[in-house]
């Protein structure tokens, strides 16, 4: 760990894919090198050697060398092509989360990072994470454009108002690391960052124990969604239901009155709580109300986890911190409390263990 106050010239590998994100950049400081040297040298050589050396020296024309036209074609495209695979490669590395991963949730906000871990603890530019797991972030703002930046992870995504973005890493190495705020956000920009601290997995269930007993945000999500906003009213099930039935309905695709189908994922459950006429599924009315302005967030957030919670066909990503925790790990078995504003314990949900 550099804590001096020098930069470093490469930080810290701290995550699986950060060699590979270094190797391809030394490669293509290698490519760049190597043809930017040659080139001036070729420079200097041919405007010293073909300089005029009597006035008005009438040069002899060549007419093209098949040969040479092709290897000049060839050997540049053969090398772009390799830079084009590395970095597709090392993107799809990085953009698609593995299925198993921990969910933590982010949001930015005009100067500071705001994370929640799936049993409810909430950290403050922050973020505790167990090495050795995959952790996936979906993050979104409250305001602004911002972007979260872990160099020793050689990762970084832009947080965008109005949608989820999702970010995933493996920390393989314990330690503390620079967080950063990669978007100028306004003023206090600069001093939007943290630290990320890496811990063995004992060490974080000692420290995920010790957090006190927060809200989950599936814990939160279910309260709004059967006090406070009162959806269940509507998509709870029984003979009011006359919104669309969301147990297991995530990760499915869903088929809407225009034809098209998309899949319901964090993305789509979101734009039907903020702008629910604009996706209407077949066999319903357009009759639920947006909810824009009155959710915030975070709130947004426990809505999307709750949904989630009801159940999935391939429910294999849980919103479960770590396996050994038994601290209030969210999850469609909680469900069926007798909260009898939620009749939606009529139609158990998807039960998997
Ligand atoms: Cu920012």
């Amino acid at each position: 760990m550099q804590s001096t106050s020098w930069v470093p010239l490469f930080p810290d590998q701290a995550s699986t894919f950060a060699w590979q994100v270094d190797y391809f950049y030394f490669y293509l400081i290698l490519v760049s090198v190597s043809f930017a040297i040659p080139i001036v040298v070729a420079i200097f050589f041919f405007a010293i050697k073909y300089r005029e050396k009597e006035k008005f020296e009438t040069p002899e024309e060549i007419h093209g060398s098949m040969v040479l036209e092709t290897t000049w074609s060839i050997i540049p495209f053969v090398i772009s092509m390799t830079i084009f695979l590395g970095g597709a490669y090392l993107y799809f590395q990085q953009y698609r989360p593995p299925a198993d991963t921990m969910e933590i949730y982010v949001v930015g906000k005009q100067w500071m990072w705001k994370f929640q871990h799936g049993t409810g603890q909430r950290e403050i530019n922050e973020l505790h994470v167990p090495a050795g797991r995959n952790i996936k972030l979906m993050m979104t703002t409250e305001d602004v454009l911002h972007d979260v930046f872990i160099p020793a992870f050689r990762t970084k995504a832009d947080v965008v108002p109005g949608r989820y973005t999702t970010l995933w890493f493996n920390a393989t190495t314990p330690g503390k690391y620079h967080l950063y705020c990669a978007e100028y956000c306004g003023l206090n920009h600069s001093g939007m960052g943290g630290w990320v601290y890496v811990m063995p997995q004992n060490e974080f269930d000692d420290w995920l124990a010790g957090g006190g007993s927060n809200q989950t945000p599936v814990e939160l999500g279910k309260d709004l969604f059967t006090n406070k906003l009162g959806c269940a009213s509507c998509h709870a099930g029984g003979q009011n239901q006359r919104g669309a039935k969301l147990e297991g309905l995530f990760g499915t695709d869903v088929k809407l009155t225009t034809g098209q189908v998309v899949k319901a994922d964090e993305e789509y459950i979101r734009n039907s709580i903020l702008n629910p006429s604009g996706q209407i599924v077949e066999g319903y009315q357009p009759i639920m109300p947006t909810f824009k302005g009155q959710v915030t967030e975070e709130q947004l957030v426990g809505l999307v986890a709750y949904i989630k919670s009801l159940g999935s066909p391939n429910a294999a990503t849980s919103t479960t911190a770590a396996p050994t925790t038994n601290a209030a790990a969210p999850s469609a078995n909680t469900k069926p409390a007798a909260t009898p504003a939620a009749p939606a314990s009529n139609q158990p949900a998807p039960k998997k263990k």
